[in-house]
Protein backbone atom coordinates (compact mmCIF):
# COMPACT_ATOMS: atom_id res chain seq x y z
CA UNK A 1 0.00 0.00 0.00
CA UNK A 2 1.34 3.44 -0.72
CA UNK A 3 1.41 5.84 2.61
CA UNK A 4 -0.02 9.09 2.14
CA UNK A 5 3.44 11.76 2.46
CA UNK A 6 3.87 14.02 5.56
CA UNK A 7 6.40 16.86 5.78
CA UNK A 8 7.36 19.05 8.87
CA UNK A 9 10.41 20.86 9.87
CA UNK A 10 12.12 22.89 13.00
CA UNK A 11 14.71 25.87 12.70
CA UNK A 12 17.61 24.76 14.16
CA UNK A 13 17.26 28.15 16.24
CA UNK A 14 18.94 26.59 20.12
CA UNK A 15 21.25 24.09 21.45
CA UNK A 16 18.04 22.40 22.62
CA UNK A 17 14.57 22.29 21.91
CA UNK A 18 12.08 23.05 24.60
CA UNK A 19 9.16 20.91 25.98
CA UNK A 20 6.81 22.57 23.68
CA UNK A 21 8.48 21.22 20.91
CA UNK A 22 8.30 17.95 22.16
CA UNK A 23 4.92 17.24 22.85
CA UNK A 24 3.74 19.90 20.13
CA UNK A 25 5.12 18.37 17.49
CA UNK A 26 8.10 15.76 18.40
CA UNK A 27 5.43 13.32 19.61
CA UNK A 28 2.83 13.51 16.92
CA UNK A 29 5.34 13.22 14.41
CA UNK A 30 6.55 9.61 16.10
CA UNK A 31 3.07 8.41 16.16
CA UNK A 32 2.40 9.80 12.52
CA UNK A 33 5.58 8.07 10.98
CA UNK A 34 3.70 4.56 11.16
CA UNK A 35 0.65 5.38 8.85
CA UNK A 36 2.94 7.84 6.18
CA UNK A 37 5.64 8.15 4.40
CA UNK A 38 7.43 11.03 6.46
CA UNK A 39 10.19 13.74 5.90
CA UNK A 40 11.37 15.82 8.40
CA UNK A 41 14.08 18.39 7.89
CA UNK A 42 15.94 20.50 9.85
CA UNK A 43 15.37 23.95 8.33
CA UNK A 44 18.93 25.39 8.60
CA UNK A 45 18.58 27.91 5.46
CA UNK A 46 15.10 29.37 7.39
CA UNK A 47 17.69 30.14 10.54
CA UNK A 48 20.03 32.25 8.51
CA UNK A 49 17.03 34.49 8.33
CA UNK A 50 18.30 34.97 12.31
CA UNK A 51 21.63 36.69 12.81
CA UNK A 52 23.96 33.20 13.81
CA UNK A 53 26.85 32.37 14.88
CA UNK A 54 28.39 29.81 11.85
CA UNK A 55 29.68 27.64 14.41
CA UNK A 56 27.38 27.64 16.55
CA UNK A 57 24.28 27.05 13.85
CA UNK A 58 26.96 24.22 12.77
CA UNK A 59 26.75 22.92 16.02
CA UNK A 60 22.60 23.16 16.39
CA UNK A 61 22.07 21.71 12.90
CA UNK A 62 23.93 18.81 14.49
CA UNK A 63 21.58 18.96 17.37
CA UNK A 64 18.88 19.56 15.89
CA UNK A 65 18.78 16.09 14.05
CA UNK A 66 20.01 14.07 16.99
CA UNK A 67 16.90 15.34 19.26
CA UNK A 68 14.81 14.18 16.40
CA UNK A 69 16.55 10.95 16.33
CA UNK A 70 16.47 10.52 20.66
CA UNK A 71 12.96 10.85 20.38
CA UNK A 72 11.74 8.64 17.84
CA UNK A 73 12.04 9.48 14.76
CA UNK A 74 13.61 6.81 13.23
CA UNK A 75 16.36 7.30 9.80
CA UNK A 76 15.46 4.11 8.73
CA UNK A 77 11.74 4.88 8.50
CA UNK A 78 11.42 8.27 8.06
CA UNK A 79 13.59 10.58 5.71
CA UNK A 80 14.96 13.09 8.20
CA UNK A 81 17.71 15.24 7.00
CA UNK A 82 19.03 18.71 6.53
CA UNK A 83 17.27 21.13 4.57
CA UNK A 84 20.63 22.35 2.85
CA UNK A 85 21.81 19.07 1.78
CA UNK A 86 18.95 19.35 -0.88
CA UNK A 87 19.94 21.94 -3.44
CA UNK A 88 16.62 21.58 -4.97
CA UNK A 89 14.80 23.74 -1.56
CA UNK A 90 16.71 27.18 -2.93
CA UNK A 91 16.46 26.41 -6.46
CA UNK A 92 12.01 25.40 -6.03
CA UNK A 93 11.93 28.98 -3.69
CA UNK A 94 13.39 30.66 -6.60
CA UNK A 95 11.16 29.71 -9.39
CA UNK A 96 7.96 30.10 -6.77
CA UNK A 97 9.16 33.57 -5.85
CA UNK A 98 8.35 34.32 -9.35
CA UNK A 99 4.51 33.50 -9.27
CA UNK A 100 4.18 35.01 -5.55
CA UNK A 101 2.51 38.52 -5.62
CA UNK A 102 4.99 41.11 -3.73
CA UNK A 103 1.86 42.29 -1.51
CA UNK A 104 0.89 38.79 -0.91
CA UNK A 105 3.90 37.93 0.90
CA UNK A 106 3.68 41.27 2.60
CA UNK A 107 0.59 40.05 4.07
CA UNK A 108 2.09 37.36 6.45
CA UNK A 109 1.85 37.69 10.20
CA UNK A 110 4.99 36.20 10.73
CA UNK A 111 6.93 38.61 8.52
CA UNK A 112 5.21 41.51 10.03
CA UNK A 113 5.63 40.81 13.60
CA UNK A 114 9.23 39.90 13.17
CA UNK A 115 9.83 42.96 10.71
CA UNK A 116 8.53 45.63 13.36
CA UNK A 117 10.44 43.43 16.54
CA UNK A 118 13.97 43.70 14.50
CA UNK A 119 13.41 47.16 13.06
CA UNK A 120 13.51 47.84 9.35
CA UNK A 121 17.51 48.29 9.25
CA UNK A 122 17.61 44.43 10.73
CA UNK A 123 15.27 42.69 8.73
CA UNK A 124 16.24 41.02 5.56
CA UNK A 125 14.43 40.00 2.41
CA UNK A 126 15.13 36.61 3.73
CA UNK A 127 12.91 37.03 6.27
CA UNK A 128 10.10 38.20 3.76
CA UNK A 129 10.25 35.04 0.98
CA UNK A 130 10.87 33.02 4.11
CA UNK A 131 7.26 31.37 3.36
CA UNK A 132 8.04 30.81 -0.52
CA UNK A 133 10.61 28.56 0.81
CA UNK A 134 8.67 26.82 3.10
CA UNK A 135 6.50 26.57 0.57
CA UNK A 136 9.51 24.62 -1.64
CA UNK A 137 10.04 22.62 1.45
CA UNK A 138 6.81 20.94 0.94
CA UNK A 139 5.73 21.02 -2.69
CA UNK A 140 9.08 19.47 -3.59
CA UNK A 141 7.94 16.23 -1.77
CA UNK A 142 4.00 16.19 -3.23
CA UNK A 143 2.97 16.38 0.39
CA UNK A 144 -0.28 15.47 1.27
CA UNK A 145 -0.14 16.60 5.07
CA UNK A 146 1.78 19.20 6.66
CA UNK A 147 1.48 18.89 10.73
CA UNK A 148 2.48 22.73 12.32
CA UNK A 149 1.26 24.97 14.86
CA UNK A 150 -1.04 27.31 14.07
CA UNK A 151 0.41 30.06 13.59
CA UNK A 152 2.28 28.53 10.45
CA UNK A 153 -1.54 28.06 9.38
CA UNK A 154 -1.05 30.90 6.89
CA UNK A 155 1.79 29.78 5.57
CA UNK A 156 0.49 26.89 4.74
CA UNK A 157 -2.20 28.33 3.09
CA UNK A 158 0.03 30.61 1.00
CA UNK A 159 1.76 27.36 -0.31
CA UNK A 160 -1.35 25.65 -1.12
CA UNK A 161 -2.26 29.07 -3.59
CA UNK A 162 0.97 28.73 -5.22
CA UNK A 163 0.71 25.20 -6.08
CA UNK A 164 -3.05 25.93 -7.33
CA UNK A 165 -1.70 28.85 -8.99
CA UNK A 166 1.17 26.84 -10.44
CA UNK A 167 -1.14 23.84 -11.30
CA UNK A 168 -3.55 26.12 -13.33
CA UNK A 169 -0.76 28.14 -15.23
CA UNK A 170 1.93 25.32 -15.93
CA UNK A 171 -0.35 22.12 -15.59
CA UNK A 172 -0.81 19.55 -12.67
CA UNK A 173 2.72 19.44 -11.06
CA UNK A 174 2.29 19.64 -6.90
CA UNK A 175 -0.04 17.96 -4.80
CA UNK A 176 -1.53 20.28 -2.98
CA UNK A 177 -1.06 19.95 0.41
CA UNK A 178 -3.66 19.86 3.81
CA UNK A 179 -2.61 21.29 7.03
CA UNK A 180 -3.48 19.16 10.26
CA UNK A 181 -3.20 22.32 12.84
CA UNK A 182 -2.16 20.66 16.80
CA UNK A 183 -4.51 20.55 19.14
CA UNK A 184 -4.72 23.82 21.32
CA UNK A 185 -4.28 21.33 24.21
CA UNK A 186 -0.83 20.54 22.65
CA UNK A 187 0.46 24.14 23.08
CA UNK A 188 2.91 24.68 26.19
CA UNK A 189 3.60 28.44 27.58
CA UNK A 190 6.35 29.71 29.63
CA UNK A 191 6.36 27.97 33.28
CA UNK A 192 7.35 31.59 34.70
CA UNK A 193 5.15 33.67 31.93
CA UNK A 194 2.31 31.28 31.56
CA UNK A 195 0.53 32.94 29.01
CA UNK A 196 3.02 33.54 26.92
CA UNK A 197 4.34 30.26 24.34
CA UNK A 198 7.12 28.27 25.53
CA UNK A 199 9.94 29.13 22.92
CA UNK A 200 13.37 28.64 21.90
CA UNK A 201 14.48 31.99 21.59
CA UNK A 202 12.54 32.96 25.16
CA UNK A 203 14.66 35.90 26.23
CA UNK A 204 14.45 34.08 29.82
CA UNK A 205 15.84 30.73 31.00
CA UNK A 206 13.99 30.40 34.01
CA UNK A 207 10.68 29.15 32.01
CA UNK A 208 11.86 26.64 29.60
CA UNK A 209 12.24 23.12 30.02
CA UNK A 210 15.07 22.01 27.77
CA UNK A 211 15.02 18.64 26.49
CA UNK A 212 18.94 18.13 26.98
CA UNK A 213 19.08 20.13 30.24
CA UNK A 214 20.21 18.10 33.74
CA UNK A 215 17.19 16.61 35.06
CA UNK A 216 17.82 17.94 38.15
CA UNK A 217 17.89 21.16 36.41
CA UNK A 218 14.09 20.86 34.84
CA UNK A 219 13.14 19.19 38.42
CA UNK A 220 14.14 22.64 40.17
CA UNK A 221 12.73 24.77 37.37
CA UNK A 222 9.35 23.20 37.44
CA UNK A 223 9.59 23.52 41.40
CA UNK A 224 9.61 27.43 41.03
CA UNK A 225 6.98 27.29 38.31
CA UNK A 226 4.76 29.95 38.68
CA UNK A 227 1.22 28.55 40.19
CA UNK A 228 -1.42 31.17 42.56
CA UNK A 229 -2.24 31.38 45.58
CA UNK A 230 -5.78 29.02 45.35
CA UNK A 231 -3.97 26.08 46.06
CA UNK A 232 -6.05 23.65 44.45
CA UNK A 233 -4.98 21.45 41.67
CA UNK A 234 -7.45 22.53 39.17
CA UNK A 235 -7.49 22.80 34.71
CA UNK A 236 -8.44 26.66 34.32
CA UNK A 237 -6.75 28.06 31.45
CA UNK A 238 -8.49 31.66 32.55
CA UNK A 239 -7.67 31.79 36.16
CA UNK A 240 -5.23 29.37 36.31
CA UNK A 241 -2.80 29.60 33.52
CA UNK A 242 0.17 28.15 35.33
CA UNK A 243 -1.37 24.99 36.82
CA UNK A 244 -3.17 24.28 33.60
CA UNK A 245 0.26 24.38 31.88
CA UNK A 246 1.63 22.16 34.21
CA UNK A 247 -1.30 19.99 34.26
CA UNK A 248 -1.24 19.52 30.06
CA UNK A 249 2.50 18.79 30.10
CA UNK A 250 1.89 16.10 33.03
CA UNK A 251 -1.00 14.54 30.79
CA UNK A 252 0.28 14.92 27.71
CA UNK A 253 3.51 12.80 29.22
CA UNK A 254 1.83 10.26 31.22
CA UNK A 255 -1.10 9.58 28.23
CA UNK A 256 -3.40 10.07 31.36
CA UNK A 257 -6.42 12.33 31.17
CA UNK A 258 -6.33 16.10 33.18
CA UNK A 259 -9.57 15.01 35.58
CA UNK A 260 -7.47 11.80 36.67
CA UNK A 261 -4.38 14.01 37.52
CA UNK A 262 -6.92 16.36 39.77
CA UNK A 263 -8.48 13.92 41.44
CA UNK A 264 -5.58 12.15 41.95
CA UNK A 265 -3.85 15.42 43.74
CA UNK A 266 -7.15 16.63 45.40
CA UNK A 267 -6.91 17.49 48.41
CA UNK A 268 -2.93 17.97 48.57
CA UNK A 269 -0.97 20.94 47.96
CA UNK A 270 0.90 22.35 44.57
CA UNK A 271 4.62 20.66 45.92
CA UNK A 272 3.45 17.55 45.98
CA UNK A 273 1.93 17.92 42.64
CA UNK A 274 4.80 19.78 40.80
CA UNK A 275 7.02 16.72 42.43
CA UNK A 276 4.86 14.56 41.10
CA UNK A 277 5.32 16.26 37.71
CA UNK A 278 9.13 16.88 38.19
CA UNK A 279 9.18 12.91 38.11
CA UNK A 280 6.97 12.38 35.26
CA UNK A 281 9.25 14.82 32.99
CA UNK A 282 12.82 13.64 34.18
CA UNK A 283 11.71 9.89 33.42
CA UNK A 284 10.79 11.07 30.15
CA UNK A 285 13.97 13.64 29.42
CA UNK A 286 16.50 10.95 30.72
CA UNK A 287 16.33 8.10 28.15
CA UNK A 288 16.12 11.29 25.57
CA UNK A 289 18.90 13.14 26.57
CA UNK A 290 20.92 10.15 26.93
CA UNK A 291 20.13 8.61 23.53
CA UNK A 292 20.65 12.54 22.18
CA UNK A 293 24.51 12.84 23.82
CA UNK A 294 25.40 9.77 22.48
CA UNK A 295 24.68 10.58 18.94
CA UNK A 296 26.55 13.85 19.38
CA UNK A 297 29.50 11.68 21.02
CA UNK A 298 30.08 10.43 17.34
CA UNK A 299 29.25 12.83 15.11
CA UNK A 300 30.97 10.90 11.89
CA UNK A 301 27.99 8.19 12.46
CA UNK A 302 25.47 11.05 12.46
CA UNK A 303 26.69 12.84 9.43
CA UNK A 304 26.85 9.55 7.12
CA UNK A 305 23.25 9.01 8.28
CA UNK A 306 22.29 12.26 7.60
CA UNK A 307 23.99 12.16 4.17
CA UNK A 308 22.08 8.98 3.19
CA UNK A 309 19.09 10.68 4.16
CA UNK A 310 19.57 13.63 2.03
CA UNK A 311 20.47 11.30 -0.39
CA UNK A 312 16.98 9.58 -0.48
CA UNK A 313 15.00 13.32 -0.50
CA UNK A 314 17.10 14.68 -3.29
CA UNK A 315 16.36 11.94 -5.40
CA UNK A 316 12.44 12.86 -5.13
CA UNK A 317 13.09 16.73 -4.69
CA UNK A 318 15.28 16.89 -7.73
CA UNK A 319 12.34 15.01 -9.96
CA UNK A 320 10.06 17.76 -8.74
CA UNK A 321 12.00 20.70 -9.71
CA UNK A 322 12.92 19.05 -13.21
CA UNK A 323 9.10 18.97 -14.29
CA UNK A 324 9.08 22.33 -12.75
CA UNK A 325 12.06 23.77 -14.47
CA UNK A 326 10.47 21.70 -18.11
CA UNK A 327 7.15 23.42 -17.08
CA UNK A 328 8.31 27.27 -16.94
CA UNK A 329 9.97 26.58 -20.02
CA UNK A 330 13.81 26.52 -18.88
CA UNK A 331 16.26 24.95 -21.78
CA UNK A 332 18.04 22.21 -20.23
CA UNK A 333 21.26 21.21 -20.21
CA UNK A 334 21.42 17.70 -22.26
P1 LIG B 1 11.63 29.79 17.84
O1 LIG B 1 11.65 30.46 19.18
O2 LIG B 1 12.99 29.59 17.23
O3 LIG B 1 10.60 30.30 16.91
P2 LIG B 1 9.96 27.64 18.84
O4 LIG B 1 10.45 26.88 20.03
O5 LIG B 1 8.88 28.63 19.05
O6 LIG B 1 11.21 28.30 18.15
P3 LIG B 1 9.45 26.51 16.24
O7 LIG B 1 10.79 26.14 15.67
O8 LIG B 1 8.76 27.71 15.73
O9 LIG B 1 9.54 26.56 17.83
O10 LIG B 1 8.45 25.29 16.08
C1 LIG B 1 8.83 23.96 15.91
C2 LIG B 1 7.63 23.09 16.21
O11 LIG B 1 7.39 23.04 17.62
C3 LIG B 1 6.34 23.58 15.57
O12 LIG B 1 5.62 22.47 15.09
C4 LIG B 1 5.61 24.24 16.72
O13 LIG B 1 4.22 24.21 16.56
C5 LIG B 1 6.06 23.41 17.91
N1 LIG B 1 6.07 24.25 19.14
C6 LIG B 1 6.94 25.24 19.41
N2 LIG B 1 6.70 25.78 20.61
C7 LIG B 1 5.62 25.12 21.11
C8 LIG B 1 4.87 25.23 22.32
N3 LIG B 1 5.17 26.12 23.24
N4 LIG B 1 3.83 24.39 22.51
C9 LIG B 1 3.53 23.48 21.57
N5 LIG B 1 4.18 23.33 20.41
C10 LIG B 1 5.21 24.14 20.17
N1 LIG C 1 8.34 27.66 9.55
C1 LIG C 1 8.27 26.46 10.35
C2 LIG C 1 9.39 25.51 10.06
C3 LIG C 1 9.29 24.95 8.68
C4 LIG C 1 8.33 23.99 8.23
C5 LIG C 1 8.62 23.76 6.85
C6 LIG C 1 7.27 23.34 8.86
C7 LIG C 1 10.07 25.25 7.60
N2 LIG C 1 9.69 24.53 6.52
C8 LIG C 1 7.86 22.89 6.10
C9 LIG C 1 6.51 22.45 8.08
C10 LIG C 1 6.80 22.23 6.73
C11 LIG C 1 8.30 26.88 11.83
O1 LIG C 1 8.81 27.93 12.14
N3 LIG C 1 7.80 26.05 12.71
Amino acid sequence: MIKPRLYSGMQPSADSLQIGNYIGALMQWRELQDSYDAYFSVVDLHALTQPNDPAELRAKTRRTAAQYIAAGIEPSRSTLYVQSHVSAHSELAWALSTITGFGEAGRMTQFKDKSARYGADATNVGLFTYPVLMAADILLYQTDVVPVGDDQKQHIELTRDLAERFNSRYGQTFTVPTPVIQRDTARIYDLQNPTAKMSKSAESDAGVLWLLDEPSKSAKKIMRAVTDSEGVVRFDREAKPGVSNLLVIYAALSGRQIAAIEDEYAGRGYGDFKKGLAEVVVSEFEPVRERALALLDDTAELDRVLAENAGRAASVANRTLSDVYDRMGLLRRV
